[in-house]
């Protein structure tokens, strides 16, 4: 069988499978690794030599609910490339949309696009690497422009090199801020020199996907109100492999951090190509009409460096007027790293004095609402969010606090759960009683109650009956940790997926067990691959 076979009849494989796991033995599907990407910048079409390429994504199948997999059987029945998708087979990036993306077709007068790529000492070759794709795989009548806005950087790479480079490229410009903004105030900047229809704005170390720009410009010309982000997909920060992403949509915690959701069924609909409303972004990747930026106001210039304003445009946009779709079709690439490698100046953080502003502009009544006729934060949840809304109006479970008056999810499979890299189980490294406490590998033990979890109905993962396994959905980095279950999902929602990996749908990554694996025998979350260090077995 082809590779490219086994990649469209997967959603077929899968369907006939229970998608909750309960085994540990390997999937009878061997995925192909996706090929390499070079971290040198280079210009998509002619490389990989006409080699066809549709390789599957690494974590293809970790995070697949009920709804994906039928997403991904409708698939199946049509096994069509178009010109362009084909083309993305032999250019060497993965084929990352779902086939039925394949029968969308777009107005020959899109409005033409300006992409705004903010950045602060990037890597050279990230930023090219952005930069190319988008030349390589936009048409040339949507593009009007890529202007570059350097924010202060560093980097002597940054300069004379980049300089070069911009000069040789007629549609490239290159802005520099005289002292360093932000990425807040810098999106603000490269709009205000902006003269395309359409902004879509980029991170610095993005690669876009064919045909990513058309479903974005073809949702915000049906409505220009309409703001649209592509999937986002994941580059790995150490091999820089490109993989798919699950389909998700943003939300967002009490903590007023990020996050990532699962999508309800009723937004789904039958065609897996239709756009998806989203209350929240990520907020580096999305196209949104230049005249409507402007309009509602752009960002909020007080706020600094980084955070906050993903939210804060996100509410701004729904409770004014707008909408926020992600639009499953359009895929671009992202490097997800495990840190920032930079700082902000005085050392300040930045995330919380934005979420500070955002907080008292949008999260009750405010006079600045009133110019722009904004409804309210309560409209927002109630309409827009309403796995959210339940959680702070009810009162019946109030944020972070486990909700009492509901019953408990029912409980779908108990046992140990051994890691199939180590051989070993997952267990609490000091009391399983203690709240904030690390999680470990240590030697399997069937007579050990401490070792016995529990994987209920809502994906929680329960100690010994009593502590929820939990991720930091501030510091992604870090490794779980036995909390108080708190019931609304999120940072305590995990998937067992058919090929025994632990999904965490928040921080969209894996519980691996820690390479090299030392005595302590630690685990933590990682991109998900396919390895038996991100294998478990909930084994009774
Ligand atoms: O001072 C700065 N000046 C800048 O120009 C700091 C950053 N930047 C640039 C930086 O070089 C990069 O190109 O701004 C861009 C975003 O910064 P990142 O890549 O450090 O941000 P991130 O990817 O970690 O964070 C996400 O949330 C941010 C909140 O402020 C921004 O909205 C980012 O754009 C956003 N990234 C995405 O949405 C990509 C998907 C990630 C997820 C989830
Ligand atoms: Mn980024």
């Amino acid at each position: 069988m082809s590779l490219t076979l086994r990649y469209f009849c997967y959603g077929c494989l899968l369907s006939s499978v229970t998608w909750s796991s309960s085994c540990c033995s390997t999937s009878t599907w061997a995925p192909p690794t996706a090929a390499p990407l070079s971290n040198q910048p280079h210009r998509g079409p002619e490389r990989g030599g006409g080699r066809r390429a549709a390789a599957a994504p690494a974590n293809q199948d970790a995070e697949l609910s009920p709804e994906m997999v039928f997403q991904r059987d409708f698939v199946c029945s049509q096994d069509i490339f178009n010109e362009q998708d084909q083309q993305a087979a032999d250019s060497g990036i993965p084929q990352t949309r779902l086939l039925t993306c394949s029968f969308q077709s777009f107005s020959p007068s899109l409005p033409s696009a300006s992409v705004i790529i903010c950045f602060f000492n990037e890597a050279l070759s990230a930023l090219l690497r952005t930069v190319h794709s988008v030349l390589d795989r936009t048409p040339e009548l949507l593009l009007h422009e890529i202007i570059l806005v350097d924010d202060h950087s560093e980097l002597d790479d940054l300069k004379g090199a980049l300089e070069q480079f911009v000069s040789s490229e007629l549609k490239v410009k290159l802005v520099r801020n005289d002292k360093r903004e932000g990425l807040i105030r810098g999106r603000m900047i490269g709009a205000k020199h902006a003269t395309g229809d359409v902004l879509v704005f980029l991170d610095s170390h993005c690669e876009v996907n064919v045909l990513w720009l058309q479903p974005l410009l073809s949702l915000v010309s049906q409505d220009r109100r309409t703001v649209v982000c592509p999937v986002i997909d994941i580059i790995s920060a150490d091999t820089l492999k490109y993989s798919a992403s699950p389909i998700v949509r943003g939300g967002f915690n009490w903590g007023l951090h990020f996050r990532w959701d699962p999508v309800p069924p009723s937004e789904l609909g039958p065609d897996s190509s239709k756009p998806i409303r989203s209350p929240t972004m990520a907020g580096g990747l999305f196209a949104m009409d230049r005249s409507y930026f402007n309009e509602l106001g752009q960002y909020d210039p007080g706020m600094d460096i980084w955070g906050g304003e993903n939210l804060e445009l996100s509410f701004r946009i729904w409770m004014c007027g707008g909408q926020l779709l992600i639009a499953p079709c359009s895929r671009v690439g992202h490097i997800f790293r495990k840190r920032r490698p930079y700082g902000s100046p005085g050392g300040t953080d930045t995330m919380a004095h934005n979420s500070l502003r955002l907080a008292h502009v949008w999260m009750d009544e405010y006079k600045l609402r009133r110019k722009l006729q904004c409804r309210s934060f309560k409209w927002f949840l109630q309409n827009i969010y309403p796995e959210m809304s339940s959680t702070a109006l009810n009162h019946k479970n109030p944020p972070g606090l486990m909700n009492r008056n509901v019953r408990r999810p029912t409980v779908l499979q108990r046992g140990r759960l051994r890691n199939l890299g180590s051989g070993r189980c997952l267990v609490a490294q000091g009391r399983p009683t203690q709240k904030g406490g690390a999680v470990v590998l240590r030697s399997c033990d069937p007579q050990d109650q401490e070792q016995e979890w529990a994987l209920d109905e809502e994906g929680q993962l329960v100690l010994s009956g009593l502590l929820c396994l939990d991720v930091s959905e501030v510091r992604t980095s870090d490794p779980p940790r036995l909390m108080k279950c708190h019931g609304s999902g999120g940072s305590q929602q995990w998937n067992l997926s058919k090929s025994s990996r632990l999904y965490q749908v928040s921080v969209g990554q894996c519980l691996s067990m820690s390479e090299p694996m030392g005595p302590k025998g630690y685990v933590s979350m990682a991109i998900c691959d396919q390895s038996e260090a991100q294998q478990w077995c909930l084994e009774s």
